[in-house]
């Protein structure tokens, strides 16, 4: 039975993978941090399969130790501090986690090794983030990085560090550099699901408004449950390589609001959305569209869940979650 070790496990893709995983007959792990994580109790019963690991990506000899009980075929790394508007506020802790974390991951996979005829291979969870106030349009493997938070300079870190592990010691080691992904899973801090989950509140007169910051900003929106296959996929592959992954569209928070609020059954969104500085960031990353070809070409992965039925999926899911709440 191949076996499967994933750091951030409680997040959106750590869910996603394990659940694909799990599916392709795999033993999955799934690193949790913390004496007493509230969100233990959720994974277990969501995902009785999983086998809860403790670590921190800011302790090495934790992640050693995690390798050495577990042995797993395949490392991936997704822990991140990933919320870019916190990582302003808490810029050395993004640094110690998102950045250092990827340096302690790689010298826990070094020290472990795996059979010398079966190394451990690594996957390092890259980001859009890094290319940030954009040097080409659209972005690919070859584009130079320019970050616009303390998040995307971490990623910029983690990145680097991955691609020089693999040169200097062979490491089987790649980055996925993964543009933005949701879903019905994603966290309720982050834009998209911010959008659905509110707009439904409001649907159902438990909120009264949604209050944002800059709705000019264009993502390249994918679904999660499509993108955690392209993990797995550049695992699989002869050699390690890096992966731009995205869907080659973009669209602006404008656009997903209008499209939201149609489904949802409210009419204009200028009705019931307020925006206000704090939402604002210091430094905004404008624009993203990502140019998935080598990933076509190479991986043969291509999205299936297409920007409207991304935005319908997370409508219906919210408009049920938040009635469901009410009846309890
Ligand atoms: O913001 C704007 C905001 O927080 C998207 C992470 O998974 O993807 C994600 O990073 C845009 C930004 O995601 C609000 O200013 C407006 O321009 O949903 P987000 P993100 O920053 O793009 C990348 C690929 C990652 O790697 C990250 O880990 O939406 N925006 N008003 C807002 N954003 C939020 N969160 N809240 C607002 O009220």
């Amino acid at each position: 039975m191949p076996t499967a070790f994933i750091t951030g496990i409680t997040g959106q893709d750590g869910r996603h993978l394990a659940e694909f995983l799990h599916g392709k007959g795999y033993k999955v792990y799934g690193m949790m941090k913390g004496q007493h994580n509230p969100r233990a109790e959720m994974i277990r019963e969501e995902f009785p399969f999983i086998e809860i690991v403790p670590g921190d990506l800011t302790d090495l000899s934790s992640l050693v130790a995690a390798l050495e009980q577990t042995q797993p075929d395949e490392v991936y790394n997704l822990g991140a501090i990933s919320f870019v508007a916190m990582s302003f506020n808490q810029a050395e802790l993004t640094a110690n986690v998102t950045g250092l974390g990827v340096l302690r991951m790689l010298e826990a996979v070094r020290m472990v090794g795996g059979a010398t005829n079966n190394p451990i291979r690594f996957y390092q969870a890259s980001s859009s983030e890094m290319f940030g106030k954009v040097r080409e349009v659209p972005q690919t493997e070859m584009t130079p990085f320019h970050p616009r938070s303390p998040y995307g300079v971490a990623k910029v870190f983690g990145h680097h560090l991955t691609v020089n592990y693999r040169e200097s010691y062979g490491l089987f080691a790649c980055s996925g550099i993964l543009f933005n992904h949701e879903g019905p899973r994603r966290g309720l801090e982050f834009v998209t699901r911010k959008i659905t989950n509110t707009a439904a509140r409001i649907k159902l007169g438990i909120e009264k408004e949604l209050v944002l910051g800059n709705i000019d900003a264009k993502r390249d929106w994918g679904f999660a449950g499509d993108y955690v296959k392209a993990m797995w996929l550049m695992l699989q592959q002869r050699e390690p390589d890096d992966y731009v992954i995205a869907t080659g569209e973009t669209h602006s928070v404008e656009e997903f609001l209008t499209l939201t609020f149609d489904k949802v059954g409210l009419g204009d969104w200028r009705a019931h959305v307020r925006q206000d500085p704090k939402f604002f960031r210091p430094a905004e990353v404008d624009l993203l569209i990502g140019d998935p070809s080598k990933a076509k070409n190479q991986l043969g992965w291509v999205p299936e869940v297409s920007f409207e039925q991304l935005v319908g999926m997370m409508v219906e899911h919210d408009l049920r979650y938040e009635s469901d709440r009410l009846k309890r």
